[in-house]
Order: structure tokens, then sequence, then C-alpha cells
């Protein structure tokens, strides 16, 4: 049997890279996705009792694909990329320092269904910056398994190993609904005959996002009769706004809610000079008056003290 394939996803400079690497070492291959110029990283990483196969996917905000490329994220995981069935599991990454962005992509990629583990890395920056994440909260509200982690000081791997083996293992879909009646929708038009074989995920994507290249690949593959029908759901979903809008909203609103039960920020830890400097220089006066300072030093030497500059080289 082939080992069981696990995707890593997050947004863009979560760690994914550093976690994959820790997790596979020098087990790794690089290539390239079909029909895409992106490059594909697969490793072999070694859990408590079992190997599996880890897919470095590359960062993203969102599943608002608007080209091929960014497509790729979504046809990974819903195993629509010829050659390769969806994953068994996902290991979505977090950036704790970063909670509220971080969660946007995430929820999307929990209400795609599949076994879900979230790392929640970078809890050093975090720790800095005086914010601390309650991981069993977020483990609550997501209905998916969080670890800490700290990828670049291999913090929290062994509980990480583990957790991603019952996912593998014992596998639970995630079962996170934000947008209940779009999925309802989605569902409904798989079986109408003007969506062909058109999957579930790409149908919900083409209704959130008329832009977006699922609904490009929609409109080509299955025609225009499908895609007026999508407008017609669009309308009646989200009368008053377009429903991409209206996603936003919905998914901030829902994370808006949570945040105040999933993060406390205590005072940060005392400043160093660097970052006195840094909020000095980016104050709206103090800024002004260390710009004016330096300029008024650069035109000075240039004009009156040039002489004694010039002699003091000779
Ligand atoms: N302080 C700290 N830095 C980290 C941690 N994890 C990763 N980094 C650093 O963050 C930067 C980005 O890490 P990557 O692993 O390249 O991030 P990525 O998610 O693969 O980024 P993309 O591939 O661009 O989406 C690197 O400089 C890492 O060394 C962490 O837990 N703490
Ligand atoms: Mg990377």
């Amino acid at each position: 049997m082939s080992q069981p394939r696990i995707a890593v996803v997050g947004n863009p400079n979560t760690g994914k890279s550093t976690l994959f690497n820790a997790l596979t070492g020098l087990r790794q291959k690089v290539g390239n996705y079909p029909g895409v110029t992106v490059e594909e990283h697969v490793g072999t990483a070694k859990l408590a009792q079992i190997e599996v196969q880890l897919v470095d996917v590359p960062g993203t905000y969102s599943l608002a694909a608007h080209s091929p490329d960014e497509m790729l994220a979504i046809d990974l995981l819903t195993g629509n990329l010829s050659g390769y069935a969806a994953p068994n599991a996902v290991l979505i990454v977090l950036d704790a320092s970063n909670l509220r962005r971080n969660l946007f992509f995430a929820s999307q990629v929990l209400e795609l269904g599949l076994p879900t583990v979230v790392a929640l890395n970078m809890t050093d920056v975090a720790r800095d910056k005086g914010v601390s994440v309650n991981p069993q909260a977020l483990s609550e509200l997501l209905g998916a398994n969080v670890i800490e982690v700290c990828a670049t000081k291999l913090e929290g791997f062994d509980a990480l190993k583990q957790a991603l083996q019952s996912a593998v293992a014992s596998p639970q879909p995630s079962s996170l609904q934000i947008m209940p009646d779009v999925r309802a929708k989605a569902l409904e038009l798989t079986a109408d005959a003007n969506f062909g074989n058109a999957g579930r995920v790409d149908i919900e994507r083409a209704l959130i996002d008329s832009d977006s290249y699922a609904a490009q690949r929609i409109q080509s593959q299955q025609g225009d009769n499908a895609i007026a029908i999508l407008q017609q759901a669009q309308a009646e979903l989200s009368p008053n706004a377009p429903l991409g809008a209206e996603e936003a909203r919905r998914r901030y609103q829902w994370i808006d809610a949570q945040l105040p039960n999933l993060v406390e920020k205590a005072e940060a830890s005392p400043k160093k000079l660097g970052d006195l400097f840094d909020r000095a220089l980016a104050h709206p006066l103090l800024g002004t008056l260390g710009f004016v300072f330096v300029m008024a030093t650069v035109f000075q030497a240039v004009f009156a003290w040039d002489v004694q500059m010039m002699e003091a080289i000779d």
C-alpha cells in the first residue's frame, strides 16, 4: 500500500517549509506539477509508527484562485489534479502572531471536510509580542487538533507527529461550516446535469467568486448554462452584495467574535532599543524632526564642512 499523504498548507511565510524540512529531513524530492510552473515538494516523514508522505503546498491567503497556479492548492486538496488523489489529511500551519488573518484561510480549508491537524507555529514571535493563543480554545473552535510548535527551534514536534499519526490512522473529517447555505446550494448543483462531473468544491468556489479560476473552468468545461445557473444562485444567496464580499464579511465576523476567547495580550515584554528607535522614527512629529535633522546635517556637511573634511583626508 502506498504511504498516506498529508498536505501542508497555510498563508505565505507561516513556516510551512521549515516544518516540512524538519519533518522530512533529506528524504524529499522536488518536481513540477503537471500543467503549471509550480514546484512540487514531496518528502517522507517518520511518525511514531508509520511513514507518511508530506506535500509542501505553496502558501496562499485564500481559496479564491484567479489563475491555474493559484488553483493548485484547491486541486491538490480535492484530488482534482491528474495523478494525485486527495490527501488523507491536511496540516494547516498558522502564524500564532497573526491569528486573525491566518484564520480566514484556515476556515476555508477546514470547510473542505478533510481530517485536519493545526500547527500553531511562530509561538516565539507571538510571545515576544506579548500575545498568547489558547490552543485548547482554538481546538474546540476549529474542531481539529491544535499543536503548539516552534518550527525553527524544533519545539512541539513529538506532539505534532502524534497528532498527524492519529489523523491518518483514525481519520475524523472536519465539520466546520461557516457558509452552510452556500454548501447546500453547491451540493444541489452537483446533481444538476448542466454541471456534468464538476466537483462540489469547484462549484462552491465558482458560486462565491464569479471571476475565479473555478468559475472560468466551469464555463469552459460545462458551458454558459452552468454559468447562468450560478449567477441566479448567487443573487438568491446574497441579494445585496457579491457573494465574495459576503464570504469575507461572514468569515471575519466569525473570527472577530471568537478572537477574545482565543488570544490574550499581555503587556509586551520590555522594549528593545531598536523597537524604541522604530517607534520614535514612525511617530508623526518625532519622525519628521528626525528627517529634518538628518537632511540638515547632510546639507551642512556638504556646504560648510567640506573644506575641513578634504583637508583632513589630504
Ligand atoms: N521565529 C520564528 N521563525 C520561524 C518559525 N518558523 C519559521 N520561521 C521563519 O519564517 C520564515 C519563513 O519560513 P518558511 O518555512 O519559508 O515559510 P513558508 O510558510 O514555507 O513560506 P512560503 O513558502 O513563502 O509560503 C523563515 O525565515 C523561517 O526561518 C518559528 O516558529 N519562529
Ligand atoms: Mg515554503
